[in-house]
């Protein structure tokens, strides 16, 4: 019995070296101590011998027990770190690779000049106002000289809520509901939204953005409008920038003007920008008629003021160099990255 001990140990020793998962340990354990294994077997054959023997034999088998035990442990142990070792190569993370980095957008070209046109009539004393871009008909139209069957109405033609409820097609109506609310002093600019009822091309949107700009006090003559325009056509436009008045009509002005700047691509001499002309016209401008103050309960004869309406897009297709109105409203993130 004592070499048939042996026999099982060296059995086991053999097969243990070439146990490579736990799954075959296992069975390797089954296949020795468990209930049908080797050395149940083995014992069940002790009734069988001596009284002398029997001691011996025992303590034989149980330190082959034993030592099966210990090296199914052992190996058991030496398995696990090899997997965690494996594991550990497989899944390891190199912290020293870039990660991926988070696109970081940017102001659409359109809010680019509006923010910077902003800023610099802040600097200049001005406040923001703003104003429903559902308007009535009266603030639209009527309060500014417009009324029901007025041609100039023809070239604002606009999208109605109901007969009396509009689409606003300019600015100036928030400008009116600020006369009729706040006495002067008054310097305001009102940037925003407006429609027309115009198809979409390359110079044409039914949706598009002004800036409108109005001062009210006692003594505004049009050379502060004129002295204002320039600070602003230098500051848009470049410091050598000049501009000129062009005598023009708006109902809403008296007297009015168109202003252009000397070209920003020659500088005057003729250009494809310019067409050859030297000056390109940037906005429309006037002293307020004393008509639309009165309406607003603000007395003409004490107090004057000037009004300038600025085309948003207009002035970013020129500052930009674009040609095409239409590329500022299609979001194609190659377009727009480019500013
Ligand atoms: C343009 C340029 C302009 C005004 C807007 C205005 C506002 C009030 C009173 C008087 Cl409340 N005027 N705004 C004035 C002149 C020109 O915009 O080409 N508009 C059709």
């Amino acid at each position: 019995m004592i070499e048939k001990l042996a026999e099982i140990k060296k059995l086991f020793t053999d097969k243990i070296s070439g146990a490579s998962t736990e799954e075959s340990l296992e069975n390797l354990r089954v296949e020795f101590l468990g209930k049908k294994g080797f050395m149940t077997g083995l014992m069940k054959m002790m009734g069988q011998l001596d009284a002398q023997e029997r001691p011996k034999v025992g303590q034989a088998a149980n330190e082959v027990r034993t030592y099966i035990e210990t090296k199914l442990g052992e190996k058991k142990n030496e398995l696990k770190a090899q997997a965690l070792l494996c594991a550990l190569e497989q899944e390891k993370l190199d912290v020293t690779i870039p990660g991926t980095p988070a696109a970081a957008g940017s102001l659409h070209p359109l809010n680019q000049v509006t923010e910077e046109m902003k800023r610099l009539f802040i600097g200049m004393g001005y406040e923001i106002a703003e104003g429903p871009e559902v308007e009535y008909d009266y603030y639209n139209f009527e309060a500014l000289n417009l009324p029901e069957g007025h041609p100039a109405r023809d070239t604002q033609d606009t999208f109605y809520i109901t007969d009396k409820i509009l689409l606003r097609t300019q600015t100036s109506s928030v400008q009116i509901h600020v006369m009729e609310h706040k006495k002067p002093p008054i310097r305001i600019i009102s940037p925003g939204k407006v429609y027309r009822a115009d198809n979409l091309d390359a110079t044409h949107s039914p949706i598009f953005h002004q800036l409108e700009g109005l001062v009210v006090d006692k003594g505004v003559t049009m050379g502060d409008l004129k002295g204002t325009l320039e600070i602003y056509a230098k500051a848009m436009f470049g410091e050598n920038t000049k501009i000129r008045l062009r005598p023009h009509h708006f109902p809403f002005t008296e007297p009015s003007a168109e202003v252009d700047v000397t070209c920003w691509g020659c500088g005057g001499t003729g250009c494809r920008i310019c067409k050859g002309e030297g000056w390109v016209e940037v906005l429309g401008c006037g002293m307020v008629h004393p008509d639309v103050l009165r309406r607003c309960d603000i007395d003409p004869e004490v107090y004057s003021g000037f009004a300038f309406g600025i085309g948003i897009e207009r002035t970013a297709l020129a500052r930009y160099g674009v040609s095409d109105l239409r590329q500022f409203f299609e979001n194609d993130v190659r377009f727009l990255e480019q500013f």
